[in-house]
């Protein structure tokens, strides 16, 4: 079974990563392939593959059902809708895209995404979009940055995939941008982010930041320049122990990882992912399970129960045989240890009945793995 799930793991990982849009064509040799952090997203980063970056250009120029919009004011955005569902993330973006004069694609509602092939807090431009039925495209065409020393007009490229595959092609930008974006205050930057509130149980909620920044100091922006973010498989996806705990999700080009499930916060993960410190707090490495047997049956505690009793049956032995030799070997004290033995009897009395709690925890656990009732901690 273990194998069989390797494979199934390896080619659906494959499925992803090969092109699948007919749009897209296969880059040059991309020089730098990098990761997220949270393994999430997968980054191709190409200096130069002017061949690609000319006919992804010009499909837009030319293509029928292309909308111009001339001269976008300051801040100004045009709102859109996909034709397609567009997955980023854990969302199925369709509804309320606003394309900014600013060089951005965001949602328009609130900013919970944002897709910026080349942002700046002030800029003027125009820009042509299209929608095919499965891919969404941007043209900013005559991009000028405000408020910089720079003063010719660049011109880039976003692409939205159905498959989920995010392009950006740079086809007219200065040659020194990096220095140009490090010495305005003009708060220019390229990556894809996601904001989203995650709410647990018991009204606990966690604020994410995902996404990438490109380092433009690291990732040279030049004409022709092509960037390309995929949606790498990832285990937060799966919302039942089963699936969850067979699924398995790579984690570089080489390696792959199972996904874990924990009952106590109701979610998966690689322990790799956005979720590592969701996995801390919500005490999962005790908890976790990786067995499909497992998901209806959680481990049981081990602690206490196997070493507290057996202390417990025989310490008031001891002690009373203690307390008895004690007694008939200092006659004048034995009212005082009567009294210490009666006060020990409570504290055991305490002790005994914590045991019992302890041993009763196992059913409501047991319970709370049904997904009815709430886990008491012991
Ligand atoms: C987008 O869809 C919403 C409702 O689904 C609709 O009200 C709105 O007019 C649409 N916008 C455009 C630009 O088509
Ligand atoms: C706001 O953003 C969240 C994602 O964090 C999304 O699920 C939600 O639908 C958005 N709200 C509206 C009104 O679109
Ligand atoms: C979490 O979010 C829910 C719904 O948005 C809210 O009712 C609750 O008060 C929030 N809890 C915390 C701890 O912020
Ligand atoms: C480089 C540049 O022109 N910077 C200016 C940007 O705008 C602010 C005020 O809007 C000025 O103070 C900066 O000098």
């Amino acid at each position: 079974m273990g194998k069989a799930l390797f494979y199934h793991g390896i080619l659906f990982f494959t499925f992803l990563v090969s092109p699948t849009v007919h749009e897209t064509q296969s880059l040059a040799a991309p020089e730098q392939d990098i990761w997220d952090e949270y393994n999430a997203l997968r980054i191709q980063y190409t200096p130069i593959d002017a061949d690609l970056a000319e006919k992804s250009w010009a499909f837009v120029e030319n293509h029928k059902t292309a909308v111009t919009v001339s001269r976008m004011a300051p801040s100004g955005a045009i709102v859109t809708n996909l034709s397609f569902g567009f997955p980023f993330y854990d969302v199925i973006i369709s509804k309320a895209l606003a394309i900014s004069g600013l060089g951005s694609i965001s949602a328009f509602v609130n900013s919970s995404w944002t897709i910026f092939p080349l942002a700046a807090a002030k800029a003027s431009s125009s820009f042509i979009f299209v929608d095919t039925g499965d891919s969404f495209h941007v043209n900013w065409d005559n991009f000028i940055l405000t408020n910089t020393s720079h003063k010719d007009a660049m011109k880039f490229q976003a692409s939205l995939f159905k498959n989920g595959r995010i392009q950006f092609i740079y086809m007219k930008v200065p040659q020194n941008l990096a220095f140009i974006a490090a010495k305005s205050q003009n708060d220019i930057s390229i990556g894809v982010a996601h904001k989203f509130v995650e709410k647990f149980d018991k009204g606990y909620n966690q604020t994410h930041h995902l996404g990438q920044i490109i380092s433009m100091k690291k990732f040279k922006i030049q004409d022709g320049t092509v960037i390309r973010f995929d949606p790498l498989p990832s285990c937060p996806k799966y919302k039942d122990c089963k699936s969850c705990v067979n699924a398995i999700v790579p984690m570089d080009q080489r390696h792959s990882r199972h996904c874990y499930w924990c009952p106590e916060i109701k979610r998966c993960s690689s322990k790799r992912d956005h979720l590592q410190s969701a996995w801390i707090w919500g005490n999962c490495k005790s908890e976790e399970v990786s067995d499909p047997l497992s998901c209806h049956a959680p481990k049981p505690k081990k602690e206490t129960k196997t070493e507290w009793v057996p202390i417990l049956k025989l310490s008031p032995i001891i002690i009373i045989i203690a307390a008895l030799g004690f007694a008939s070997k200092n006659p004048r004290c034995f009212s005082r240890t009567r009294s210490i033995m009666r006060s020990m009897m409570v504290r055991l009395r305490i002790i005994k009945s914590n045991t019992y709690e302890i041993s009763n925890a196992e059913p409501t656990f047991a319970r709370y793995a049904d997904g009815d009732v709430s886990l008491i901690r012991v």
